[in-house]
C-alpha cells in the first residue's frame, strides 16, 4: 500500500503567539496588554500564571529558529505584539519593537523559513481597552492604522499577512463568558466586539493590499463543527444556533459580505446589531487570498438549562445560553477536548462545499498532553504523534476529495502560556522547562521532521 503524500509545495509549519511565548513584557518599550492586566488579577489564570517570562522567546528567538530549522518546516506562523510595536495603540511605531521582529524575520529567512504573521492574537494594548476595547468602533480603525504601519515597515520580507487570530475567542471569551481578557461579561458588547474585529480586519486588508497587492492576505478562524447530541428537534435547532454564533457569524460576513439571517433572529433579544453601519458588510467581505482554519474538536450540543461549557462562567454562546456541550464518549486530550479527526475533514469539505473557492490552510491543530522529560532525557509523547497522524490523514483525504488545502501548521512549536490554563497545559512539539528555559524536542518533533522531509506519512490513508 502506498504512503500518504501531500501536493508538491505544500506548506508545513508550526504556530505560536506573542503573549504565549515572548515574555520580556517590560523590555524594549512594550506597554501592558489586556492579557498582562487580566493574568495579574487574582483567580483569573490557573496557578496565578502570567506571561511575564513565558518561554523568554524575545531573548531566545535564535535558538527557537534553530529548532524550527531542525523540524524542516517551510513556514513559521507567529504573531506580532501590538503593545510592542505601537505601545499606546495609536501613533508612531516603537523602533525597538520593529527591530525585534525585523531580526526574527531575518533569522527565519536565513534558515529558508517563510514568516507568516498574525497581526492580532489577543494582546490588545491596555490603553485601547480603557478607551472601550473591541466593543468600541474606534478600535477597528486603530487596528487598521496599526496594520498599515507595521506592514509598511516589514512587507519587504513578510509575504503572508493574517489580520486576526480566532476573533470568536476575542469577542465571546473576552466579552461574554469573560474567561479571557479583558474578562467582561456583557453579551451585547461581545456581538459588537465580533463586528469590530471583522471591520478592523477588512479595513486592515484594504490598507495593506493598497500598499502591496502581491502579498497574501487572510484571517484565521477557529471553526467548530457542531452537531446535535440527539435527533430531537430542540437539539437539532441548538446545533444550528451554535453553528451560527460560533462559525457562520464570522464566515458569512467575511466570505459572503453579509450576516446570516438566522443569527440575527437568534440574538434579537440581546442586540439588534445596530452597530452594523451601512457599507460595513462590504468591508468585512473584502476579498482575501487565503482562509486560515484552526481546528481542535467537534461539539455535540443539547438544548438544556444553562451552558455548562465554561463552568462557573456565563455562556459564550450569546443568544443560546440554554445550550450545553455534551461528551460523546470519544477519547480526550489534556484539555478535555474530544479527539475527532473526521471533524477536520468535515470543516474543510464543508467550506469547499458552502462557500466560494478560496485557498485554505490549517493554521492551527494540535493537542495538549501532560508531557514529562523521561530519565532517558526524551519526551515520549506518543499520544500527540497519534493525534497529529490522524489529523494529517484527514487533511489528506480532504485534498483527495477536492479541497484546495495548501498547508498545515501544528500548534505549537513550544510548550507555552495556555491562556486561562496558564502553563498547566503543554501543546508543544518542543518541551520547555519553565525553571531553566531548557528546550527538549519531544518524540513528536522528531516524527514531524520526518513528515516534513517526506512531505507525507508512511502507510495508507
Ligand atoms: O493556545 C491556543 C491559541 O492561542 C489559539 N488557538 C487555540 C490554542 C490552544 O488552545
Amino acid at each position: 500500500m502506498s504512503d500518504v503524500l501531500f501536493p508538491a509545495g505544500f506548506a508545513w509549519g508550526t504556530a505560536t503567539a506573542s503573549y504565549q511565548i515572548e515574555g520580556a513584557v517590560k523590555e524594549g518599550g512594550r506597554s501592558p496588554s489586556i492579557w498582562d492586566t487580566f493574568s495579574h488579577l487574582p483567580g483569573r489564570v490557573a496557578g496565578g500564571d502570567h506571561g511575564d517570562v513565558a518561554d523568554d522567546h524575545y531573548n531566545r528567538y535564535r535558538e527557537d529558529v534553530a529548532l524550527l530549522a531542525d523540524l524542516g518546516v517551510t513556514h513559521y506562523r507567529f504573531s506580532l505584539a501590538w503593545p510592542r510595536l505601537q505601545p499606546a495603540g495609536r501613533g508612531g511605531l516603537n523602533p525597538d519593537g520593529v527591530d525585534f521582529y525585523s531580526r526574527l524575520v531575518d533569522e527565519l529567512l536565513a534558515h529558508d523559513i517563510q514568516p507568516w504573521v498574525t497581526l492580532y492574537h489577543w494582546d490588545l494594548p491596555q490603553d485601547l481597552e480603557d478607551a472601550g476595547g473591541w466593543p468600541a468602533r474606534d478600535t477597528a480603525y486603530r487596528f487598521a492604522d496599526y496594520a498599515a504601519a507595521v506592514h509598511r515597515r516589514l512587507h519587504d520580507r513578510i509575504r503572508y499577512w493574517t489580520t486576526m487570530n480566532e476573533p470568536w475567542c476575542s469577542a465571546f471569551l473576552g466579552y461574554a463568558s469573560g474567561v479571557h481578557a479583558p474578562g467582561r461579561t456583557e453579551p451585547a458588547a461581545a456581538l459588537a466586539a465580533a463586528h469590530h474585529l471583522m471591520l478592523g480586519h477588512g479595513l486592515g486588508v484594504q490598507a495593506m493590499r493598497a500598499a502591496d497587492p502581491d502579498a497574501s492576505y487572510g484571517i484565521t478562524l477557529n471553526l467548530t463543527p457542531t452537531v446535535p447530541a440527539t435527533d430531537s428537534p430542540a437539539d437539532v435547532d441548538a446545533a444550528r444556533r451554535v453553528d451560527a454564533v460560533s462559525n457562520r457569524i464570522f464566515l458569512d460576513p467575511i466570505l459572503r459580505g453579509r450576516y446570516p439571517e438566522d443569527l440575527r433572529a437568534d440574538v434579537e433579544a440581546v442586540s439588534d446589531l445596530g452597530f452594523v453601519q451601512d457599507g460595513d458588510e462590504i468591508v468585512t467581505g473584502t476579498p482575501l487570498d487565503v482562509l486560515g482554519v484552526n481546528y481542535y474538536f467537534r461539539a455535540a450540543v443539547s438544548a438544556d438549562e444553562g451552558s455548562l461549557r465554561y463552568e462557573g462562567a456565563p455562556s459564550a454562546w450569546v443568544g443560546s445560553e440554554d445550550v450545553r456541550q455534551v461528551g460523546t464518549g470519544l477519547p480526550v486530550t489534556d484539555m478535555g477536548w474530544e479527539i475527532d479527526p473526521t471533524g477536520l475533514y468535515d470543516v474543510l469539505t464543508g467550506l469547499a462545499r458552502d462557500y466560494d473557492p478560496i485557498p485554505l490552510y490549517v493554521t492551527e491543530n494540535g493537542a495538549a498532553y501532560p508531557d514529562v522529560v523521561s530519565p532517558d532525557g526524551a519526551v515520549h509523547d506518543h499520544e500527540r504523534i497519534a493525534f497529529l497522524d490522524g489529523h494529517f490523514r484527514a487533511a489528506a483525504r480532504a485534498i483527495d476529495d477536492g479541497v484546495d488545502l495548501r498547508g498545515y501548521f501544528v500548534w505549537s512549536l513550544l510548550d507555552n502560556f495556555e491562556w486561562a490554563y496558564g502553563y498547566a497545559k503543554r501543546f508543544g512539539l518542543v518541551h520547555v522547562d519553565y525553571d531553566t528555559q531548557v528546550r527538549t524536542p519531544k518524540d513528536s518533533a522528531l516524527w514531524f521532521a520526518e513528515v516534513t522531509r517526506r512531505n507525507g506519512l508512511r502507510g495508507p490513508g
